[in-house]
């Protein structure tokens, strides 16, 4: 892994070579590599992913330019216990961050780093959040000794000289450190094939912009752009700076006559965003197309308009459940240049996991243990993951990479939620539609450690993401909501996930939440009927198009049905949810939730 010569440093930038000198010195890599971003240095971190034993090609025939990695087993997922907000004070973190002072974690940080890349290479990673040069756009310089993140990051992210270029001599960049912690006697000195350390630390100093990530080589851990700074470090900046960086995907719809609307969307990790923002409208004459599928940058324009750009290049998508009928764009996106973590392997080498198509056999599991059919254990981890090239995307919106973002039209809240929440409710107002936010809740799934099942209150799908106390970042979405007025975009709470008695999905879901968004769409448009509920503005009876659709007798005016006593029952869990924010809960919140109360009778 430490064939690669060290390349031409393109900066002069002060701030940037300290930055890594710095790192140098506490790290005490073997070498430094400055990561130029070219598709030959992509290529090369592949080779040596698979030289080390990390990767393994894919059959040329059936995934060209693909690889498979597979992580240790302690290192699958992102490690939320080991996450923490280092702000000055420990109030600003808030109470569903982990919090520690910026100087005891960096203490801690400090030693653990020492010398923790004997004997590798530490890559310096100049990356761009959007598009480079967008008024919108954010620009880190990570350090790591991971090739697996640097390729990732590749793919993810604008990576090389042309971003320290438009860094210039600014000193307005996110600092990021990571290493897997597994330093090596010396270069030659035998590797494993994932290095990680049980110790791991994901910790970031929103004040300096800093991220310190220790021990995890995987997804969020690792790939410092996505998670620690496009929403934690952002979200902070965002609130300095008077915008918003959110955990939504964005999505552009055309309706028969070519007028378009653009939608973002929040939901909590794995509840089907990917599969929404590629989705293929069942309605004929409708267009959707994708401008990104995790995390939305929205500043206002010069109109008084929230303008939004996904600050990111590739998708970082859970495998398994994805198949031809779940999004099939998707699948075809996956075609070549992929990097695969944690899937199944077949025997002719291509990649497989649960809810793909027909199981083969044999194959070889995630954990690279022969695996047959009916064995009893998952051949994909849960959390397994494709890295893909965005611009691979069959219906990847003409202006996803355009610097001025696209106007947002409306904005969707949802979850996982067996009852209570209707399919799709339009807020009475942004503060109301903040409310719901609030509110959000969803059944734990496997992207991140924990007990899968539970229901856990994740507003705005921010919990795990906001890097700061949650009741100032309620406050912060009133204060944009009252700066853009009239132009802000509406609200809408969705559900896709509501079940029978029996226990049966009443909605369809995946293409059909079309019918869902052509609604929007045409509540956008002054259009589509609605009836006022104590909850919000619901479908007027034949507003939701279903033509074409065959649904249970009885399952709309169920989907339909405000369940006026779930949401009685739900109230003291609202209000007990809202107590952990103690004196930053924004008392406009209170009042919606007493508004509620009163509207439910
Ligand atoms: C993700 C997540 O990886 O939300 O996108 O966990
Ligand atoms: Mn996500």
């Amino acid at each position: 892994m430490n064939a690669m010569p060290p390349v031409e440093v393109k900066t002069t930038n002060p701030a940037v070579l300290a930055f890594v000198e710095e790192a140098r010195a506490l790290f005490k890599p073997e070498n430094v590599r400055w990561c130029n971003g070219t598709k030959w240095e992509y290529q090369e971190l592949l080779k040596s992913l698979v030289d080390a034993g990390t990767a393994q090609w894919l059959n040329p025939a059936k995934r060209p330019n693909s690889i498979l990695v597979r992580s240790d087993p302690a290192d699958v997922a992102r490690v939320e216990d080991q996450t923490f907000i280092c702000s000055r004070s420990k109030d600003d973190a808030g109470p569903t961050n982990n919090w520690a002072g910026p100087d005891e974690m960096k203490r801690t940080l400090a030693q653990l780093y020492d010398g923790a890349m004997a004997g590798r290479t530490m890559y310096v990673v100049p990356y761009s959040m959007g598009p480079i040069g967008s008024p919108i756009a954010g620009i880190g310089v990570m350090v790591t000794d991971s090739a697996y993140a640097v390729a990732n990051m590749h793919i993810m992210t604008r990576v090389g000289d042309r971003v320290l270029a438009a860094l210039g001599q600014s000193t307005d960049f996110v600092r990021g450190l990571h290493t897997v912690g597994y330093p090596l006697a010396s270069p030659s000195a035998a590797d494993v094939p994932w290095p990680c350390n049980k110790t791991k630390y994901i910790s970031h100093f929103p004040e300096t912009r800093e991220i310190w990530s220790y021990g995890s080589g995987y997804g969020g851990n690792a790939l410092l752009g996505k998670k620690c700074h496009a929403l934690r470090i952002a979200s902070v900046k965002a609130r300095d700076e008077g915008w918003m960086a959110e955990h939504m995907l964005i999505l552009k719809l055309t309706n028969p006559e070519g007028r378009v609307k653009y939608v973002a969307a929040a939901f909590p990790s794995a509840c089907g965003k990917t599969n929404l923002a590629m989705l293929v409208p069942t309605i004929p004459g409708w267009k959707a197309e994708t401008l990104g599928d995790d995390i939305c940058w929205m500043k206002f324009g010069a109109d008084g308009r929230l303008y939004a750009i996904n600050p990111e290049t590739g998708f970082f998508g859970v495998a398994p459940g994805t198949s031809n009928e779940s999004n099939l764009n998707a699948m075809k996106t996956l075609h070549a240049n992929i990097i695969y973590s944690n899937v199944a392997l077949t025997d002719d080498g291509d990649v497989w996991w649960e809810g793909m198509s027909e199981p083969p056999a044999p194959a070889i599991d995630w954990m690279r243990r022969s695996w047959t059919p009916g064995s009893g254990r998952p051949a994909a981890h849960p959390n397994a993951r494709f890295t893909a090239p965005a611009a691979q995307c069959p219906v990847i919106a003409k202006e996803w990479e355009d610097p001025a973002g696209v106007p947002i039209d409306a904005i969707l809240f949802g979850g996982r939620r067996a009852s209570v929440v209707p399919l799709v409710s339009e807020a009475l107002s942004w503060r109301h539609g903040t409310f719901l936010g609030s509110i959000m809740a969803s059944e734990k799934t496997a992207a991140a450690a924990g007990k899968v099942g539970e229901l856990r209150r994740d507003p705005m799908a921010m919990l795990p993401f906001c890097g700061y106390h949650m009741g100032d970042y309620f406050q912060h979405w009133i204060t944009v909501g009252e700066k853009g007025g009239s132009k802000m975009p509406k609200i809408f709470y969705v559900n896709w996930f509501r079940k029978s008695p029996e226990g049966k999905f009443l909605w369809p879901g995946y293409a059909e939440n079309s019918r869902v968004l052509k609604w929007i769409f045409e509540r956008c448009e002054g259009t589509a009927g609605a009836v006022d509920t104590p909850i919000g503005k619901l479908p007027a009876e034949g507003a939701l198009d279903l033509n074409g659709l065959n649904i249970a007798p009885g399952a709309l005016s169920e989907l339909l049905r405000v369940d006026r006593d779930g949401w009685r029952t739900e109230l003291p869990s609202i209000r007990e949810h809202f107590a952990t924010f103690g004196a930053k809960l924004p008392a406009a919140l209170n009042e919606e939730l007493d508004a509620l109360g009163q509207r439910l009778g």
